[in-house]
C-alpha cells in the first residue's frame, strides 16, 4: 500500500471541520488512489468533541483512512505533516477591535508557523481558511522562514466558486461553463471578482460585465457579502460550502487544474499586478505538478486596477497592524 499522506485539521471539532474530514477520508481531497492519516489538532476544551468525531469516522470504515490521531499541541500535530488545513481561529467577540483579533489571532497562526516550520515534512502544503485568513497565512508564513513561502496559501476558493455560481445563474448555462473567473485582493468584503478574462456559455464574460448596474449592484455585493446572507439565512456560517472548496483547492494544487480554466488562490505576493510583495492577496491561478503557477499577462482596467488596489490596501493596513504587534 502507498504511504499514507498525513493531513492536519485544525479546528477538527468545529462545524467546518466537521463538514471536512469526512471527505478528506473519503478521498475526495487526494484522489481515490491515496490513503490518509488524519491529525487533529483542537484547544484542550475541544479534545472531546473532536474525540466524538473520530469515533464517527473509525464507524464510516472508509478504506482510504489509515488512522486519526488527535492533539491539543501544534508540535504534535504538525509533526510530519504533508498537508496543513489551518481552520481553527479566533472568532470576533463582542466589542472586539480589528487590532484585538488580530492580535488573538497572531497568538494561533504565529505558533502554528513555527511548529509546522520544525516539524513538517518537507513537501508540506498550508490552506489556511481560518479568518481573517489572508492575514493569518501571513503571520504563519512569516513564522516558517524555512518553508518556502508559496507553500502557505489562503482560502479564496468559497468565494471563487460562489462566483462561478453567481455568473451561471445570471447567464443561464450550468456551472460547468463559467471559466476563468478570478477573485482579487483579500478574503472579505473588499474582495474583487472579475469577469473580464471570464468564458461564460462561451461568450466573453466582460459581455455580462457590460451590464454595470447587475455587475456592480448585484454580482458583486452579492458575492463579497454572500458569508453574512448565509449566516443571516442559515444563523450559522458558511460549513458545508466552506469544507467543499478547502477540498477544491487542495485538489486543485496537488492534482492539477483543468485545462483551459483557473482558479483563484490567496498566495504570497512577489510583486504581481501591482501588489505589493509579502502580502498574501488573491490571484488567478493554475497548478501543474503540484504547484501554482500564477497566470500572468491580463490586461486590468481602471474599473479592476481601482477595485484590486482597494482590497489590496485593506491588505497592507492589516500587514501594519500584525507588524506593529511583532507578529511578522
Ligand atoms: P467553529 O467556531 O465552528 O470552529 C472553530 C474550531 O477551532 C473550534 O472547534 C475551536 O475549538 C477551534 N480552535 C480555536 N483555536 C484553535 C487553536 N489554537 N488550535 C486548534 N483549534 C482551535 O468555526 P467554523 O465555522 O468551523 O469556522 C472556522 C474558521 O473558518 C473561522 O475563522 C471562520 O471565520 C473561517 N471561515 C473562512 C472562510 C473562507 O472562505 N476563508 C469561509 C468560512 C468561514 O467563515
Amino acid at each position: 500500500m502507498t504511504t499514507p499522506v498525513n493531513v492536519t485539521v485544525t479546528g477538527a471539532a468545529g462545524q467546518i471541520g466537521y463538514a471536512l474530514l469526512f471527505r478528506i477520508a473519503s478521498g475526495a481531497m487526494l484522489g481515490p488512489d491515496t490513503p490518509v492519516r488524519l491529525k487533529l489538532l483542537e484547544i484542550p476544551q475541544a479534545v472531546k468533541a473532536a474525540e466524538g468525531t473520530a469515533m464517527e469516522l473509525d464507524d464510516c470504515a472508509f478504506p482510504l483512512l489509515a488512522g486519526v490521531d488527535i492533539y491539543d499541541d501544534p508540535t504534535q500535530g504538525f509533526a510530519g505533516t504533508n498537508v496543513a488545513l489551518l481552520v481553527g481561529a479566533r472568532p470576533r467577540g463582542a466589542g472586539m477591535e480589528r487590532a484585538d483579533l488580530l492580535e488573538a489571532n497572531g497568538g494561533i497562526f504565529a505558533p502554528q508557523g513555527k511548529a509546522i516550520n520544525d516539524g513538517a515534512a518537507d513537501d508540506v502544503r498550508v490552506l489556511v481558511v481560518g479568518n481573517p485568513a489572508n492575514t493569518n497565512a501571513l503571520i504563519a508564513a512569516s513564522n516558517a522562514p524555512d518553508v518556502p513561502k508559496e507553500r502557505f496559501t489562503a482560502m479564496t476558493r468559497l468565494d471563487h466558486n460562489r462566483a462561478l455560481s453567481q455568473v451561471a445563474k445570471k447567464a443561464g448555462v450550468p456551472v460547468s461553463e463559467v471559466r476563468r473567473v478570478t477573485i482579487w485582493g483579500n478574503h472579505s468584503a473588499s474582495q474583487y471578482p472579475d469577469l473580464f478574462h471570464a468564458e461564460v456559455g462561451g461568450r466573453p464574460g466582460a459581455d455580462l460585465a457590460a451590464d454595470t448596474a447587475w455587475l456592480t449592484g448585484e454580482f458583486i455585493p452579492t458575492v463579497a457579502k454572500r458569508g453574512a446572507a448565509i449566516i443571516e439565512a442559515r444563523g450559522a456560517s458558511s460549513a458545508a460550502s466552506a469544507a467543499n472548496a478547502a477540498i477544491d483547492h487542495v485538489r486543485d494544487w496537488v492534482l492539477g487544474t483543468p485545462e483551459g480554466d483557473w482558479t483563484s488562490a490567496g498566495l504570497w505576493s512577489t510583486g504581481a499586478y501591482g501588489v505589493p510583495e509579502g502580502l498574501v492577496s488573491s490571484f488567478p491561478v493554475t497548478s501543474s505538478g503540484g504547484d501554482w503557477q500564477l497566470v500572468e499577462g491580463l490586461e486590468i482596467d481602471d474599473f479592476s486596477r481601482a477595485r484590486i488596489d482597494a482590497s489590496v490596501a485593506e491588505l497592507a493596513e492589516e500587514r501594519e497592524a500584525v507588524r506593529s504587534l511583532g507578529l511578522v
